[in-house]
């Protein structure tokens, strides 16, 4: 008895010591967490990782997509997360060549079919789940309500598209300005899911500080998906890595254990509703366009009925003047 106190003890202070923030019991799920050494994980045939695309694995990172023209690759877990409550820290890295050009970025999922390439960052569209999204490059040719580099949260029940031409933005439920890119210090990331409130945290300036990137309420997530990680290029490159992840299960209420959280069906709140929609100057400029044709076709019309008009009251006058 003393001996699994004990245990549980050490778990959970040593699971604070590698981070700061789980502050509520907790303790690290090995079989959802990676370090180093890597070729030792993917060499035994009991792994729990799966490489899609063109990851690579060396000793010190694991590369989603190297600093190259058109890649995508992933990281996925293949053990189902049976605990509603959870928290993972992430190091990683996005590095690259290009000075002012570079993408396309990296995401982490937990999503309900792992494995899978797309178009979403080396996922699939439509997808099941949550993304928390590393965008590194603006699509978007329009004014910005924010700029990039920019972290966000996508919650997606199968019918939401992830449009890259706005950066997302329209399908969102939060996010924040976070210059994780080409850093020469530790880059980490937390993301924590506690009673249906999803908070990303960042630590990026090497100062071993959590940094609150965003929080949000009322964030539905069932139990049963997979944690996973993927990114990619395009005609901007950078590379991708993941160095280590740590995951810990939170406890949770005795309610939420009870409760069948596999039947939920992921839901967040958007950020779409509370945000005025604001049209692209292109957009803006078009309809302009399309009502000065609409005003000079019925201007023409007018005239041409007008002129119409006139000669048939004339022709009218002189068949008058004729016959009578
Ligand atoms: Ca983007």
């Amino acid at each position: 008895m003393f001996q699994y106190f004990f245990l549980y003890f050490f778990q959970i202070v040593s699971a604070q010591e590698q981070s700061d923030t789980p502050n509520v019991a907790s303790y690290e799920i090995r079989e959802h967490s990676l370090v180093k050494p890597y070729p030792a994980v993917f060499s035994t045939g009991s792994s729990y990782w799966h490489l899609t695309g063109n990851t690579i694995v060396t000793d010190r990172w694991i590369r989603l997509t190297a600093d190259t023209q058109s890649k995508q690759g992933g990281l996925w877990n293949l053990l189902p997360v049976t605990y509603p409550d959870w928290e993972m820290h992430v190091h990683f890295k996005v590095h690259g060549t290009g000075k002012e050009l570079f993408g396309d970025g990296l995401v982490i999922w937990y999503v309900r079919d792992p494995k899978h390439l797309g178009p979403v960052f080396g996922y699939q569209d439509y997808f099941h789940g949550l993304g928390i999204v590393l965008d590194t490059y603006s699509n978007h040719n329009g004014p910005h309500n924010h700029a990039h580099p920019y972290i966000s949260a996508m919650v997606n029940n199968g019918t939401l598209h992830y449009d890259h031409d706005r950066d997302g933005t329209h399908t969102q439920i939060a996010g924040c300005e976070s210059a994780f890119r080409g850093r020469d210090t530790d880059t980490l990331i937390a993301i924590r899911y506690k009673d249906d409130k999803l908070t990303v945290s960042t630590d990026v300036d090497g100062r071993n500080v959590w940094r609150e990137c965003f929080s949000a309420e009322g964030v539905r997530l069932p139990t049963h998906y997979y944690f996973g990680f993927s990114a990619a290029t395009g005609e901007l490159t950078d590379s991708h890595d993941i160095i280590s992840v740590h995951t810990y299960q939170l406890d949770s209420s005795n309610e939420r254990k009870l409760e069948d959280r596999q039947a939920i069906v992921p839901f967040g709140l958007t950020s779409e509703a509370e945000r005025l929609h604001v049209d692209d100057p292109k957009s803006v400029s078009w309809t302009a366009l399309k009502i000065f044709f609409y005003v000079l076709l019925f201007l023409i019309i007018s005239v041409g009925l007008a002129i119409g008009g006139y000669f048939y009251m004339n022709s009218r006058r002189y068949h008058k003047s004729r016959f009578y």
